[in-house]
């Protein structure tokens, strides 16, 4: 191979990767991103919502941040042996043609040390990290009640 047959193969691979990237941050759905009003003093809070992978490839969450608290975590809740407990989890894995739920019970991003109130009406924004597709940044909605199922925006 010359050498510039090798450095047009580097560019074109290269092309491809971000390209693939692109279409799956596209093929990620999310919706009914939500958290529950808590009261001012509340130093925690979490945030829910729906992730749908219309996509060929299995998507994975590695990571979630968010300005209005000091650490943002994926987190699970588990029962065991008749105890509720909930733990940090490292990724979320979205299968093609799959949804994953983040609702109370269940998945849920755990906010700490939370820098302004989650008062129902209020909005803030959330990046989710995305292993191939990159960060996706999406607007939680806080409210006293879980949104309708099936209520898309
Ligand atoms: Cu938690």
């Amino acid at each position: 191979m010359t050498r510039l047959t090798l450095v047009l193969a580097l560019l074109l691979s290269s092309t491809g990767s971000v390209m693939a990237g692109q279409s799956q941050l596209d093929d990620l759905h999310i919706s009914r991103a939500w958290s529950r009003a808590l009261p001012p003093v509340a130093p925690t809070g979490a945030a829910y919502m729906s992730i749908e992978n219309r996509g060929g490839q299995a998507a994975r969450l590695v990571g979630v941040s968010t300005p209005i608290a000091e650490r943002a975590e994926v987190h699970q809740h588990t029962h065991t042996e008749g105890v509720m407990r909930m733990q940090r989890v490292d990724d979320v894995v979205i299968e093609p043609g799959q949804q994953v739920d983040f609702a109370p019970g269940g998945y849920h991003i755990m906010l700490f040390n939370l820098n302004e109130p989650l008062a129902a009406g209020a909005s803030y924004p959330l990046t989710l990290r995305f292993e191939q597709a990159g960060d996706v940044e999406v607007q939680i909605d806080v409210q006293d009640d879980a949104p309708q199922a099936g209520h898309h925006h």
